[in-house]
């Protein structure tokens, strides 16, 4: 294909309806509860015993309340991790809550959960585990059909389901075996009963892994991706379910949607990332650990939600089934620097002009304030829906105070690289005005919004 035209085709690789609602969500809860819980481990064994889960004071309303002052819109719980105990009423497995002396085994947490998520206003999600250290049937295809009727029973009972996911992990079961996950069988219960949630999984379809657990971001994140390495989408494999073959390959590089690597792909995939990270060292409760710093956590903020890429910040109950306090604290300190930060409060205002540029993948966007101003941020939003398409930008401000931009190219205060669906440009610049500049891009730019935050 000619370049120029190979360009375009990428940039206009759009997200699905499910897409782009989860890109509205921006900023979501992991809860990770289980028998690790109360054995202090990350993985449980899967022979650990139903008595142990006791969480006596479990109280979903209090989890929901402190994920709604971080700002997060939803939660996603491990109904199963990969020690096999499941948290709700199950007809698949002795191993569960009903064999636990909790509520005398009529407890749910699964559904406490989601009725605390309505309740709030918030979604709800659920992670299974397909790795299962306890189930007998592990490492054989009668595995593949209880997973899912575990599937089939969280999609069904439950209300709506915004987000399943997906842990790429396969170790072995309790006889030695690894299993042959039937991701496409599974795919396709959750299209069925559950069509407007996205599916994570480390490769897609809908939102793939970002390629570690520490909060680390690329330096620009394509939602577009090739196909090698996704679990293709329906539409483009005419409803069969392709897995590349790429993948280890692709996941952690940091060049994955870069022009030079996406020229080589045979397609391309809409498949954006997600960045997950625990408030704490671990993803599951330890006494002895502590919720990370304001900063990290506001700096991993800047680098997922405005990075175009969503952030699942986990917080892991207590033994009691509360959070601890230190990390209601901690959501509720992000949630207030992320209002002060980002609140209608902090917008300046200014005249926009656009000088007019030869090439259509280019763009310089004038903005003046009326005084001058102690600028912060300054966050672009690309039309998504549309697909993706600013390469590289810079953003300028005048050298001198009265020079405004006569004949002074300026100084450059922010380098950028992709835009998407959110961009927040940390600037920290004392100016009357800025430019943006978009020196490449895929195809014709289109802003849906550009928004300037004073200090
Ligand atoms: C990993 C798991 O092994 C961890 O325990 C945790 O659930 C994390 C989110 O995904 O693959």
């Amino acid at each position: 294909m000619e370049y120029k035209a190979f360009l375009k085709s990428a940039a206009n690789v759009v997200p699905s309806k499910r897409q782009l609602a989860w890109y509205d969500m921006q900023f979501y809860a992991f809860v990770h509860f289980t028998v690790n819980t109360y054995t202090d481990l990350e993985w449980g064994l899967g022979d650990e015993p139903e008595s142990i889960f006791n969480p006596t004071e479990l109280d979903c309303d209090q989890w929901v309340e402190a994920v709604k002052s971080a700002g997060m819109k939803g939660i996603i719980l491990t109904a199963k991790h990969h020690d096999g105990f499941c948290l709700w009423q199950t007809s698949t497995t002795e191993h569960c809550v009903k064999n636990s002396p909790w509520k005398n085994g009529m407890g749910d947490v699964v559904k406490e959960c989601a009725e605390a998520c309505k309740r709030g206003g918030i979604k709800f999600g659920v992670y299974l585990s397909p790795w299962d250290r306890n189930s007998p049937l592990y490492g054989t295809p009668a595995y593949n059909d209880y997973y899912c009727e575990q599937l089939t029973e969280l999609l069904s009972k439950y209300g709506d389901i915004f987000m399943v996911w997906f842990d790429g992990a396969c170790g072995e079961g309790p006889n030695g075996k690894k299993q042959e996950y039937d991701f496409e069988r599974y795919i396709k219960i959750i299209r069925e009963l559950q069509p407007e949630a996205v599916i994570f999984n480390d490769f897609g379809p809908d939102v793939r892994w970002c390629g570690n657990e520490a909060g680390s971001a690329r330096r620009g994140e394509w939602a577009v991706v090739p196909h090698d390495l996704c679990l293709r989408c329906e539409k483009q494999t005419e409803g069969k379910l392709v897995e590349g073959n790429l993948k280890y390959l692709y996941n952690p590089a940091e060049s994955i949607g870069d022009l030079s690597v996406i020229q080589y792909a045979d397609g391309l995939s809409f498949c954006g990332a997600e960045i997950d990270m625990s408030i704490r060292p671990g993803w599951f409760y330890h006494e002895n650990e502590k919720p990370h710093s304001l900063e990290r956590l506001f700096g991993t903020y800047l680098n997922s939600c405005g990075n175009n890429t969503s952030f699942n910040l986990n917080i892991p109950p207590m033994p009691n089934g509360k959070f601890n306090q230190a990390d209601v604290e901690r959501l509720k300190e992000l949630g207030e620097l992320i209002n002060s930060s980002f609140g209608d409060d902090k917008r300046i205002s200014f005249s926009a002009e656009e000088i007019p540029m030869q090439s259509e993948t280019q763009r310089r966007i004038r903005l003046s304030f009326e005084n001058e101003e102690d600028v912060a941020f300054v966050e672009l939003k690309e039309n998504i829906a549309k697909g993706q398409r600013v390469e590289i930008f810079r953003i300028l401000a005048p050298t001198y105070e009265d020079a405004l931009w006569n004949g002074s190219t300026g100084d450059v205060i922010f380098n950028g690289y992709t835009v998407g669906n959110r961009k927040i440009c940390p600037v920290n610049s004392h100016t009357r005005a800025i430019e943006i500049q978009v020196l490449s891009a895929r195809d014709t730019v289109d802003f849906k919004d550009i928004i300037v935050y004073r200090k």
